[in-house]
C-alpha cells in the first residue's frame, strides 16, 4: 500500500484540511499518516476560534520517524501558519523526499486576496517551498502573490496562463498546475505545465455556482491519492475536479453547507467506482 505523510493543520469543524485529506485518501486505498500543524476550532473563516499551535513538536515527528527508518511515497502539505512551519516543511522534503512525490498545495488566497494572517512575505516563502516540490496547485491568486505579480481574475487568454505556469515552473517543481481556470462564463478548471517534457494539459467543465470552504483541500486531497493508485497528474486532477463538483452540486441546497462544508463524504462511493474502473 502506498504511504503518503501529509502536514497542515486540524480544523477540529469545518471539512478541511486533514478532516478530509484523512478520510478521503484512506478512502481511495493510500495510508495517510498525519502531520498535525496546529489544533483550530475551525478554519480561520470563522470568528473567534481556538489556536494551539504544534509547530514545536514537527520537529520532534520527523526525528523519531527518521530513527525508525519510516519511509513515505508521498509527502503533501496544506495550509502552513508560519514562515517556521514552511523551514520545517523544507526539513521534511530533505529527510524524507528522496523517493517521495512532494506535493505543495500553496494555501493562502483566493480571489485576489489573502486569507487572514499571511502576509506578501509569506507567499514569498512559500514559493520558495514550491521550488523544492515537484507538483504544485495554486490557484490564480496563490500564483500572483508568489510570483509578485498583479492578480488578473478574469479576461485574460490561455497565452496568459501558459505564461504563468511556466514561471511557476521556474520557481523549480518540475511540474505546475493552475486551478481555477476560466476562459468563459460556463467553464472552469485546470490547467498544468511539466517542464521536463515542456508539455502543457488541461481539464475543463461546467461551473457550479456555489463556494464553499474547504473544497480546495478535497480537490487536493484526491490528486494526491489519485497519483498514487497510478493515475496520471491529468487523469487525478479530471477525477479530483468531478469530484469536487459533485460535492458541491450535492450540497448546493442545504443552506448549512456555508458553515459545516460540502457533503464529501456521501460522494465517496461514486469516487470509489470512478477509481475503480
Ligand atoms: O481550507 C484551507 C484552510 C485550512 N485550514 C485552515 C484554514 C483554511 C482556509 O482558510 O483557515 C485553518
Amino acid at each position: 500500500m502506498k504511504r503518503i505523510a501529509t502536514i497542515q493543520d486540524i480544523s477540529c469543524l469545518g471539512k478541511c484540511s486533514l478532516t478530509v485529506a484523512l478520510p478521503i485518501i484512506s478512502a481511495m486505498g493510500v495510508e495517510c499518516c498525519v502531520v498535525p500543524t496546529a489544533v483550530l476550532s475551525t478554519h480561520t473563516m470563522f470568528t473567534g476560534y481556538t489556536f494551539r499551535d504544534l509547530t514545536d513538536d514537527m520537529p520532534d515527528i520527523a526525528a523519531h520517524w527518521v530513527k525508525e527508518g519510516f519511509r513515505f511515497d508521498a509527502l503533501y502539505t496544506g495550509y502552513l501558519g508560519s514562515e517556521r512551519q514552511l523551514s520545517i516543511v523544507k526539513d521534511y522534503f530533505d529527510a524524507f523526499g528522496k523517493d517521495a512525490v512532494k506535493v505543495v498545495d500553496p494555501v493562502m488566497a483566493d480571489n485576489g486576496k489573502l486569507y487572514a494572517g499571511f502576509t506578501p512575505e509569506f507567499a514569498l516563502n512559500m514559493a520558495k517551498l514550491c521550488g523544492s516540490a515537484d507538483i504544485i496547485m495554486p490557484n490564480l491568486t496563490e500564483a500572483a502573490y508568489m510570483l509578485s505579480r498583479p492578480y488578473v481574475g478574469s479576461g485574460y487568454d490561455e497565452a496568459y496562463i501558459k505564461e504563468l505556469l511556466k514561471r511557476l515552473a521556474d520557481l523549480g517543481a518540475g511540474t505546475a498546475m493552475l486551478t481555477g481556470v476560466s476562459f468563459s462564463e460556463k467553464e472552469i478548471g485546470i490547467m498544468s505545465y511539466c517542464a521536463g517534457t515542456d508539455t502543457f494539459e488541461s481539464y475543463f467543465h461546467h461551473k457550479v455556482n456555489a463556494s464553499y470552504h474547504g473544497t480546495g483541500d478535497i480537490f487536493a486531497s484526491v490528486v494526491t491519492g489519485g497519483l498514487m493508485r497510478g493515475l496520471t497528474l491529468q487523469e487525478s486532477y479530471c477525477l479530483a475536479a468531478d469530484y469536487t463538483a459533485d460535492c458541491i452540486r450535492r450540497t448546493s441546497d442545504d443552506p448549512d453547507g456555508i458553515r459545516y462544508g460540502v457533503y464529501f463524504e456521501a460522494e465517496i462511493p461514486n469516487l470509489l467506482k470512478r477509481l475503480e474502473k
